[in-house]
């Protein structure tokens, strides 16, 4: 039987995870577990490997310095892509390493997928406003991109900045990820665009959002100025093979 394939960037979160991997495995004891990390310099890697379930259930994708969220995510999605060939997984999904995301949550995700989903979202904000302990700036900067995301694009996703989302592996697989150029959070909203335009099905599922456990924010003006003007290019440039089938993007849930 397939299990989910799990993909968490880390840059400085050893301090969350043990914790989190623990929370994991409790919600799914067949998770598998990849954490692209960026060289931090506290220890993460010596971790991961000294980790009775290194190489296991639990891998590690090392980079020399950091590159970035988005290109991490990327260099992650082709690692459990080409893995997925030999050993497949029933899903992949993304994660944070801080327990913003509970992982409780993953099942119902890839329930989603199960019954016909391509994308799943996270939402934070379907139906009132789920956020605990976060600064009130930072509550209103993620409010006001995700109404600045649709406004622009016309995407109708009630939380399209969130990083919390399970993909069916074939259609992860199936993305041209050389036409994903965002570097920061906006990587997360270009990959939905992405989706939404070619036509995938897309469902959002509520979920609890707390603020990081331990650690700080890597969160910058820079990835702030690159979400604002990303969004419009994005909205403008479409993305050629897909956008004849531009349609619905309902969100369903
Ligand atoms: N590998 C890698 N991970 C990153 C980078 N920037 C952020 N992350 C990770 O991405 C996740 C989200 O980042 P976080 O700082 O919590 O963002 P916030 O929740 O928006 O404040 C965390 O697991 C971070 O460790 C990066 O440049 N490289
Ligand atoms: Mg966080």
């Amino acid at each position: 039987m397939p299990s989910p394939f799990i993909i968490v960037p880390t840059y400085h979160e050893l301090e969350n995870l043990p914790r989190f991997t623990e929370r994991l495995w409790a919600a799914v004891p067949d998770a598998r577990l990849l954490l692209v990390d960026d060289a931090s310099g506290d220890g993460t890697p010596a971790w991961v490997k000294a980790h009775p379930q290194y190489n296991r259930s639990l891998f590690l994708l090392e980079r020399s310095g950091k590159l970035g969220l988005g290109s991490a995510y990327l260099a992650g999605f082709a690692w459990v892509v080409q893995r997925h060939a030999s050993e497949p997984c029933s899903a992949v999904v993304q994660m944070d390493a801080d327990l913003s995301h509970d992982p409780k949550a993953v099942p119902e995700l890839v329930h989603a997928l199960e019954t016909g989903s391509d994308l799943v979202l996270a939402t934070r904000y379907r139906d009132g406003v789920r956020v605990t302990n976060w600064p009130l700036r930072r509550l209103m900067l993620s409010l006001g991109a995700g109404l600045y995301v649709r406004m622009i694009t016309g995407m109708p996703f009630t939380d399209p900045t969130g990083g919390f989302k399970a993909f069916r592996p074939d259609k992860l697989a199936s993305l041209d990820l050389s036409q994903i150029h965002s570097d920061g959070y906006a990587f997360q909203i270009e990959v939905t665009h992405m989706a939404w335009r070619m036509g995938w099905k897309i469902s959002e599922v509520p979920i609890v959002f707390e603020d990081r456990f331990a650690g700080v924010s890597k969160m910058s003006g820079h990835i702030v100025r690159e979400a604002i003007w990303r969004v419009p290019w994005m909205a403008l440039r479409g993305h050629g093979e897909g956008s004849s089938e531009a349609s619905n993007g309902k969100a369903a849930s």
